[in-house]
């Protein structure tokens, strides 16, 4: 991420320029989904097209805790989990409320002079045991709101302090699709902000391919629903089967997966379903990408902005015998997808190693004004209160003592 920021035809301007009322520092649009696994992006044309060939694909990008909350903690901190202490998704050990927010790449960058709108889901927690305020740093806030973050309908955003519920559960309004009212929201706020004088900190978080709540899943039958437009678009497409998949020898694996047995044909049958499900849930994303994009061109921000592509944590859907989760640090549920396209980044694909949320802020951010509080995740800065026990063997135990063990993989 340095090396693409700093690669920037343009050099960042100086403290004088900004103080003479010249900013010319780029916007910067970051796009994370839920649960995205790489190979995701081939149902992502406009992703390929307009981020990807326009830009740098960092085919190596691992999260260090591949959960939502505390790989969203790293993300807003820069800091690893035994730093930024959001060690689940629960407390007292994890979630919104455990987040020392006052310290977070919001507050840098709106102290630096940067306009800052998160749109979407935030952390676990947010707004069910905590108040759903807008928290610091945001200048423009509409975050998803406690357990109606996991519905693509009848879910509830804070707008600005004051909350806002779209439609219902059951009633799949085409035109409240979570999805699109973000990709909407989102539009909005370029066309206000991304060619003002101050630049633009713009954070959109989709569901997808997340899946939705329980009851959700009971009543239709579907791990997460597409939009409407999309039902169906993807029921025969054929399962991926990387190598990994219902992985024959185990032997080099630790004890939670040399224990699993192969994976029987009704378990492959609920994995297909449960895959078009989630790719088809992707088609909105990469439609609001393209919106996004098609927004920043008209309002002439597109050269000085950097968009970056990205999600929380992977999945795994049958690798190592695991048929659907995340938290382990196998490859699917460990890597992620991160493209960053902007001024500077070559037109084309390109190669790169990334240790995904954990490498932000990047550091080339430091361009007059962002400054990270405390330590890096680098750094030697902050003593480690919680180490988490990484030995294999131990590996499985350390997400059930901090809470989140109904996220350990079926
Ligand atoms: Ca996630
Ligand atoms: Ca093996």
């Amino acid at each position: 991420m340095a090396i693409l920021v700093g690669a920037s035809r343009s050099p960042a301007p100086g403290a004088e320029a900004i103080a003479a009322g010249e900013d010319r520092r780029p916007n910067v649009v970051v796009l994370m989904t839920d649960d995205q696994t790489v190979a995701d992006l081939d149902v992502m044309p406009h992703v390929r097209r307009l981020l990807a060939a326009a830009g740098v694909t960092f085919d190596r990008s691992y999260v260090s805790y591949p959960l939502c909350c505390p790989s969203r903690a790293t993300y807003l901190s820069g800091q690893h989990a035994h730093n930024h202490h959001v060690l689940g998704l629960y407390p007292p050990t994890g979630g919104y409320g455990r987040f020392d927010a006052r310290g977070s790449l919001p507050v840098w960058l709106e102290r630096a002079g940067y306009h800052t709108a998160h749109i979407g889901k935030y952390m676990n927690g947010y707004g069910s045991e905590t108040p759903a305020d807008p928290p610091p740093g945001w200048r423009e806030w509409y975050g998803a709101v406690g357990y109606s973050t996991y519905r693509m309908w009848g879910y509830t955003l804070n707008e600005n302090g004051a909350n806002r519920s779209y439609g219902s559960p059951l009633d799949q309004d085409p035109a409240l699709y979570q999805t699109d009212v973000l990709a909407r929201r989102a539009v909005d706020v370029i066309a206000r902000r991304a060619a003002a004088k101050d630049p633009l900190f713009l954070s959109v978080a989709f569901l997808a391919p997340h899946h939705e709540g329980p009851s959700i899943r009971r009543f239709g039958g579907h791990l997460v629903r597409p939009a409407p437009r999309h039902a169906g678009r993807l029921a025969a497409k054929a399962l991926s089967l990387p190598p990994a998949f219902n992985e024959v020898d185990v032997s080099d694996k630790p004890s939670y997966i040399r224990r699993r047995p192969p994976l029987d044909a009704a378990q492959i049958d609920r994995i297909t379903r449960n895959y078009h499900d989630r790719q088809e849930s992707l088609l909105a994303v990469d439609e609001a990408v393209a919106e996004i994009v098609g927004a920043l061109r008209r309002a002439g921000a597109l050269d000085d902005t950097y968009v970056v592509f990205t999600s929380d944590n992977g999945y795994l859907q049958g690798e190592h015998r695991v048929p659907s989760g995340k938290l382990l640090p196998h490859d699917p549920s460990s890597r992620v997808p991160l493209i960053v396209a902007g001024r500077g980044c070559p037109g084309r694909p390109g190669r790169g190693n990334s240790s995904g949320t954990s490498t932000w802020p990047p550091p080339s951010w430091s361009w007059p004004g962002p400054r990270r509080d405390g330590c890096s995740t680098g750094g030697r800065c902050c003593p480690s209160r919680a180490t988490p026990r990484s030995a294999p063997g131990g590996y499985i135990d350390a997400p059930r003592s901090v809470g989140a063990e109904q996220h350990l993989p079926s």
